[in-house]
């Protein structure tokens, strides 16, 4: 028997991909500014905050507080724009089926995500009531790959890191996952995710049963 008593999924690139929002935002604010920003400078900013997120989009330049955000307040609306088209079809493949079967074994479940829309994105997914603890962009202040975020999740849900599996697909969360010595599936990119205990290329290829006999195999 695994001693796994709780699943913590991070959002954007596990649950639903919101990446893609999350660029078409940066680009505009990037192009109505004059500022240099691609595709693969997106990818890198998968898991980071926005405020890190804006600070790597200048690239060095140095910007008053009032500046900085004001741009973020910008970005953000932009993104929002996006999310109001959010519906229960933007889940990712295999999400739905996943969660259901993890709570049907009383598994519990929380979210780590660095979003402050995350609840939104949750609430447009129609999948806000399966999470018995929800942290957010607001619920501690040093983002991953700090530890901080994923153990107040574990805290709220009253397990002890040890027995939570993070399910993560950017480099400083699973880093942030391995820290506190939870359980960490890389969803992805290898390249991203290859510091993760196990690795699968999303959530439709995780069988729960598979996932469980691994673990209860797992030397701590
Ligand atoms: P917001 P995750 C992250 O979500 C995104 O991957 C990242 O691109 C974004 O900057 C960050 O949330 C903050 O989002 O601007 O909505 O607060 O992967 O941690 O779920
Ligand atoms: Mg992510």
């Amino acid at each position: 028997m695994s001693d796994i008593s709780a699943f913590i999924f991070d959002l954007d690139g596990v649950i639903t991909d919101t990446a893609e929002y999350h660029y078409q935002a940066w680009k505009r604010l990037a192009d109505e500014e004059g500022l240099p920003f691609t595709r693969a400078d997106n990818e890198a900013l998968r898991g980071v905050s926005r405020r890190e997120s804006l600070l790597r989009l200048l690239k060095g330049k140095v910007l008053p507080e009032a500046q900085l955000e004001a741009y973020m307040a910008r970005k953000n609306a932009y993104y929002r724009a996006f999310l109001a088209q959010l519906t229960p079809a933007d889940l990712l493949e295999g999400v739905a089926e996943f969660l259901a079967q993890a709570r049907a074994r009383g598994i519990k479940l929380g979210l780590g995500s660095a979003s402050k829309n995350a609840r939104e994105v949750l609430n447009n997914l129609g999948i806000a009531d399966q999470f018995d603890a929800i942290g957010d962009g607001y619920s501690v202040s040093r983002t991953k790959p700090a530890p901080d975020l994923f153990v107040w999740v574990a805290g709220r849900l009253n397990v002890p890191p040890a027995q939570c599996v993070v399910f993560e697909d950017a480099e400083a969360g699973i880093a942030a996952a391995r820290e506190c010595g939870m359980y960490a599936v890389g969803i992805g990119d290898p390249t991203r995710v290859g510091a993760a205990d196990l690795i699968v290329p999303s959530v439709a290829h995780l069988q729960l049963d598979d996932l469980l006999s691994r673990l209860a195999l797992r030397t701590h």
